[in-house]
């Protein structure tokens, strides 16, 4: 397991200097943010980004995320052109020694929440779900929710909305195979391992479908192109958030099969109504049992990239919300020494 770190580049108030002091520390994981969505990343851009956290003694194996343009989620005409612009950036990426690339494949909006200042009972703040608060909202009103950056008028949003309600899952998992059958064979050539995330939350939003939320979606959409290529970054957390689904079994199941390129490591504390909230990293603190996850991933023989996932603001830090130095820092060091004690255990049986 190779962990690493996700970093915002240059405007990220948490330092490369910073994360290199994090001990057992090996990488970044970041991406281009300033190449509009559907363009080609270009070489000169990705090789600045890898030279710059090189030079920090970092290495940058892993992209998250290169977007999916809504049009290729739709299936629009444009789609063609889109997904020829994608493929060349998964080449220009390989280009540059890229392992890993990290995508989703969820509609108008990536992770969602209701609050990003939970208050705990210690004090620290974190990121929160309500199903409640969801479905209280009027979506012919606008969607404003916090952390979401829209660049959508409410017009736009809701002609997108009702595009999407034609689509459905059915329409969507065609679209996601299209999407994939082109990709996968040139990411397999050049060496690129694409990591596809999972919804989160794992459930439909906002009428919007979603369709990769469980083990049933995961393992079809492993098949549609069954090849190491077409893989997963497993987030705990994100599947977490439906306490019906098994983390521990799919890690068994799709690192056993080399599937895994990048593990997302996070606790939730969830409720059967499908609220929940984002706790430290360690198992007692939240539903996921965080010991046996890290076992489940040793026991498959995981050599791919880890990363502590969101963390809660404590110690007075600010910045991007689940994305502050300190309690990912105690997550990574947390994690590595779940594996180191799993590893020792192992070699004295
Ligand atoms: C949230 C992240 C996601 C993830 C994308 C991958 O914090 O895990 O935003 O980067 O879904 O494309």
């Amino acid at each position: 397991m190779k962990m690493t770190f996700r970093w915002y580049g240059d405007d990220d108030p948490v330092t490369l200097a910073y994360i290199r002091q994090i001990p057992g520390m090996t990488g970044i994981v970041s991406a281009l943010y300033d190449v509009p969505v559907g363009e080609v990343w270009p070489v000169d851009k990705i090789q600045a980004l890898k030279d710059k956290v090189n030079a920090h003694g970092l290495a940058l194996d892993v992209i998250e995320s290169v977007p999916v343009h809504e049009d290729i989620k739709l299936g629009k005409p444009t789609s063609a052109r889109l997904i020829a612009n994608y493929c060349q950036s998964i080449r220009n990426l390989a280009a540059c020694g890229i392992k890993v690339i990290c995508y989703n494949f969820m509609p108008v909006f990536d992770w969602t929440r209701t609050t990003l200042a939970m208050e705990l009972p210690d004090g620290s703040t974190t990121l929160a779900f309500s199903t409640e608060e969801v479905e209280r909202i009027d979506v012919s009103q606008g969607i404003s929710l916090p952390g979401w950056d829209s660049s959508y008028r409410p017009e736009e949003l809701k002609a997108l909305l009702a595009e999407y309600a034609q689509v459905g899952e059915a329409q969507l998992w065609d679209n996601l195979t299209v999407f994939l059958k082109q990709i996968i064979p040139v990411a397999a050539e050049v060496g690129i391992r694409m990591a596809i995330h999972p919804d989160d939350p794992p459930r439909p939003i906002f009428g919007l479908p979603r369709i990769v939320k469980n083990r049933e979606d995961l393992a079809r959409l492993l098949a549609i192109v069954d090849h190491p290529a077409n893989g997963l970054t497993l987030c705990s957390g994100s599947l977490g958030a439906d306490c019906h689904n098994d983390i521990v079994a799919m890690v068994r199941e799709f690192a056993g099969q080399g599937r895994i390129h990048f593990a997302h490591l996070r606790n939730v504390k969830t409720n059967e109504d499908g609220d929940f909230f984002e706790t430290g990293h360690r198992s007692d603190d939240g539903s996921l049992d965080m010991g046996a996850i890290v076992r489940a991933y040793y026991e498959a023989g995981f050599d791919g990239y880890a990363r502590p996932d969101h963390g809660r603001m404590i110690w007075g830090e600010t910045g991007k919300p689940g994305y502050g130095l300190y309690d990912r820092a105690l997550g990574a060091v947390y994690l590595n020494g779940l594996w180191e004690g799993i590893a020792k255990a192992k070699q004295g049986e």
